[in-house]
Formats: C-alpha cells, structure tokens, sequence
C-alpha cells in the first residue's frame, strides 16, 4: 500500500468519534461548542446546565478540572446523564479523574509546559486503566496559554503559560502534538482567564497545524465566541461564564447555529 493512502487509512480508522464529528460539522463549514462542568458545583446547578445543554443543541459535555476537591465526578457524570444525552468527556486533572460513565476522556499532554508529570508522568499511570477500559481516548495535545491572570491549572501544574503576544511558539508546541500523533488542539487561556486568546494566534494555529482546534477560556460573550470560531476555533468551551449566568448557553449557541464561515451573522 502506498505509504500516503497508508497514512489517511490509519489516520481514519483510528479516528474518536469525537474528532469525526468535528469534522463532519466542519465539511458542512458548522461549528461545535462544549460546556464544561465543574463536578464541585452543587447538584442542583449541574441539573439546570445539562438539561440547557440539551435545550440548546449543545454538543459536547466536558466534565471536570484542575482541581477537583470533593470526589463527586461519578455523581457528577450521573446526574448529567439523567438530564440530558450528550456525549460526556472527562477534562482530567490528573490520573484519578477516571469514570467508566463517561463516554470518552481528552488524554491531554500539558505540551506548553516543561514539567514531565503533566507531560507523560499521569498518563502512564492512567494507561492501564483506560486500556481496559471502555472510554473513547482522545490523544489531546493541551497548551495553556497566558489569559491575563495565574491560573489553577498552571498552579497546580506547576508550568507556564505561552505568552499570548508568541503565535509562533503556539504554532510550533501545537505542531509537534500534531507530529507526535495527537488528533486534536486544546488551548486554553485556563477557567476564569481575565482574557480569551487572541483571534491572531486562533487564526495562526488553525492555519499552520490544521487539526481540529478546541478552544477555551474565559470566553464570557458572543462577541468574543464570533471572533474565536471566524479565527478558527471548531470547538469553543465555556464554563466559568456559565456558572455565572446560564444563559450564557444560548447565547454562544446561537452565535454556532447562525455562523457559517465567510457569512456575517
Ligand atoms: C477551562 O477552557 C475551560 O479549562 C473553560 O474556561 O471556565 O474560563 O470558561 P472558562
């Protein structure tokens, strides 16, 4: 078999379901938007965001975080499967964030960062569990880039962010995920930034590494969400924002449904 017909066979057979819906949703010119849920939040709000999730044609459930505190993701992963019948991936923070619940996990490598434990140390300790296990794995290649303020996830994992004025640094850390196999992007200014990424590095990445691209953090308007996905962002994620105001759902849902690239909304 030729080595490039070879390439595209194995690259799709191995596809996650999430990444070919992401790219079904982007040869229709469509994007996606996910809502993350911290499993810390009390029960009752975790009900009303995953039966809005449903309402407003959501399409992804991240659930999870940096810091999970009280050992509640089984609950968590429970109760938004009652409530709504989205696809539910677990956004880990560390190697015990494992949920057989789930329909599948981002297995992210915190490639922006120079600590080895977030690199590979947890995923080695992960892998025997989610090999046995029936979880879709998603190889994530996952960059924190600087949104204005510390975040847990760069406390916790004791690393530092991209700087958000270095697209090329972006481009390069997200092109070796691409060359290492990882089958998507995931930047992220970190929940609650101060700042969303910049369009420019949005745009510089997408155009440079062209694997689906989820992007998130401190995104809190339509505005902001409009920019990211013309940038191109396939998948925005929300979390804080909605832990604010719920309504942000349909707010950013809208802005999904109504765009179609290279169409003003
Ligand atoms: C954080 O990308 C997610 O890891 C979502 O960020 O909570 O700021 O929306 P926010």
């Amino acid at each position: 078999m030729p080595y490039a017909i070879f390439n595209t066979w194995y690259f799709y057979t191995y596809m996650t379901r999430i990444i070919t819906h992401i790219q079904q949703l982007k040869q229709q010119n469509k994007k996606a938007l996910a809502v993350l849920i911290d499993p810390d939040q009390p029960i009752k709000s975790t009900v009303q965001i995953a039966q809005l999730c449903q309402k407003q044609q959501v399409d992804f459930i991240f659930v999870g975080g940096s810091l999970v505190t009280s050992g509640v993701l089984s609950e968590a992963i429970s109760t938004i499967q009652s409530n709504c019948s989205l696809p539910v991936y677990i956004f880990p923070g560390n190697e015990f964030m494992i949920d057989e619940q789930a329909d599948g996990i981002l297995f992210l490598s915190l490639l922006s960062g120079r600590n080895p434990e977030y690199l590979i140390g947890k995923q080695v300790v992960a892998a025997p569990q989610l090999a046995a296990s029936n979880l879709e794995v998603v190889p994530t290649a996952y960059l924190l880039i600087d949104g204005g303020k510390e975040t847990s996830v760069s406390y916790i994992s004791n690393t530092k962010p991209i700087p958000a004025n270095k697209p090329d640094i972006a481009v390069a850390t997200a092109l070796a995920g691409k060359l290492m196999g990882m089958q998507c992007i995931y930047m992220d200014a970190g929940s609650g930034a101060a700042h969303s990424i910049s369009e420019a590095m949005v745009n510089k990445v997408q155009t440079n590494v062209q694997l689906p691209l989820i992007i998130g953090g401190g995104i809190r308007s339509a505005q902001t969400a409009l920019n990211l996905y013309r940038a191109g962002a396939d998948v925005l994620v929300i979390g804080n924002g909605v832990e604010e105001s719920h309504s942000l759902i349909e707010t950013i849902s809208k802005v999904k449904s109504t765009l179609t690239i290279g169409v003003e909304v």
